[in-house]
């Protein structure tokens, strides 16, 4: 039988203060410039974009417990909450383009508002589970997880702006994959809780298809979740997409990230992706942005049901002589 229509609900969010370094806010549109929306479409995937969110001034926003910008932060996750709630209403799958990775408070608390009990993979070079008593920078998008895991509620002090939301995942209920930059709290953390990792190490030792297979088991046990993918591009090796704020070296192939991509297309639970960390004023050399921003393209397009070994539409007919 031909697989149902899948359809993309695209929201830019050009965000940046979850971290210092300007040029992140202009991710969204580069990735559009780079033609995502017309390349969806013609690999047979409706598109809807609901363009780019706008996020209120604030003004005063002095640290809070020695973190930068919570008030903005807080804001535009608000913002960006409502958004994904409509998109998903609206019956797409939901894909964010980032902006930096505080975004994925917002999204993934927009997403289990609108659908339920979410599985949450999050491929990064980074854990992104400080709390706010525990970052050495300071910065939100080192941050996220914690806002989000009912397990550290009680570890993650009231903070302004951020009143609309509560924690809406479980530590069972997420894994991690790319992990190779982890700060000695997020690792205890980690461990504590007793979430599921695929670090490079793991990566290297079993191999990304080992690695995907256990993904999937562990996350469909039971029953079976709508998948929230949250993908830092800083998880693929900086030889590949140097144009972002918190490189690391060793990280996944292009060829491993777009293995976790088709992957998980295939499930059918994908349910909203984001796509973050893209900063196109990173990339010493256009070529460095031009392969930073096609990789993130790649890695949307094979959400939405690419594969390399060749794609046809499902009306495809050979022409008559
Ligand atoms: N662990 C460091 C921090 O908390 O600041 C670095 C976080 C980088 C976060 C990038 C987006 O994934
Ligand atoms: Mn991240
Ligand atoms: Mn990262
Ligand atoms: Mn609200």
């Amino acid at each position: 039988p031909p697989l149902p229509q899948r359809s993309a609900g695209i929201i830019g969010a050009p965000f940046s203060k979850g971290q210092h370094r300007g040029g992140v806010e202009t991710g969204p549109d580069r990735i559009r410039a780079a033609g995502l929306l017309q390349r969806l479409q013609q690999q047979g995937c409706a598109v809807k974009d609901y363009g780019n969110l706008e996020f209120e001034e604030v003004t005063e926003d002095e640290p809070v417990r020695g973190s930068s910008r919570v008030r903005a932060v807080g804001s535009a996750n608000h913002r960006l909450s409502e958004a994904v709630q409509a998109v998903k209403k609206d019956g797409h799958t939901a894909v964010m383009l980032g902006g930096d990775h505080s975004l994925a408070i917002g999204s993934i608390h927009g997403h289990s508002a609108a659908v339920g009990p979410l599985s949450v993979l999050w491929v990064d070079a980074h854990a992104d589970v400080n709390t706010p008593l525990t970052s050495y920078t300071g910065n939100l998008h080192g941050q996220p997880m914690s806002y989000l895991l009912h397990e550290l509620r009680s570890k993650v002090p009231a903070l302004p702006n951020f009143s609309w939301m509560k924690p809406c995942v479980s530590a069972r209920d997420l894994v991690y994959i790319g992990l190779r930059d982890v700060d000695p709290a997020e690792h205890y953390i980690l461990k504590l809780l007793g979430v599921k990792v695929f670090s490079m190490s793991q990566v290297d030792h079993l191999g990304v298809a080992r690695v995907m297979e256990e993904t999937c088991d562990y996350l469909c046990s039971s029953v079976k979740k709508p998948i929230h993918l949250s993908f830092d591009i800083d998880a693929i090796d900086p030889s590949i997409t140097p144009a972002t704020g918190t490189p690391v070296v060793g990280g996944l192939t292009y060829r491993e990230g777009l293995y976790i991509t088709e992957h998980l297309s295939q499930t059918g639970l994908l349910s909203a992706v984001d796509l973050v960390e893209v900063n196109p004023l990173r990339g010493r050399t256009e070529d460095e942005v031009r392969s930073t921003v096609g990789t993130a393209v790649d890695l949307l397009l094979a959400c939405f049901g690419r594969v390399r070994e060749g794609n046809h539409p499902s009306d495809y007919h050979l022409p008559d002589p």
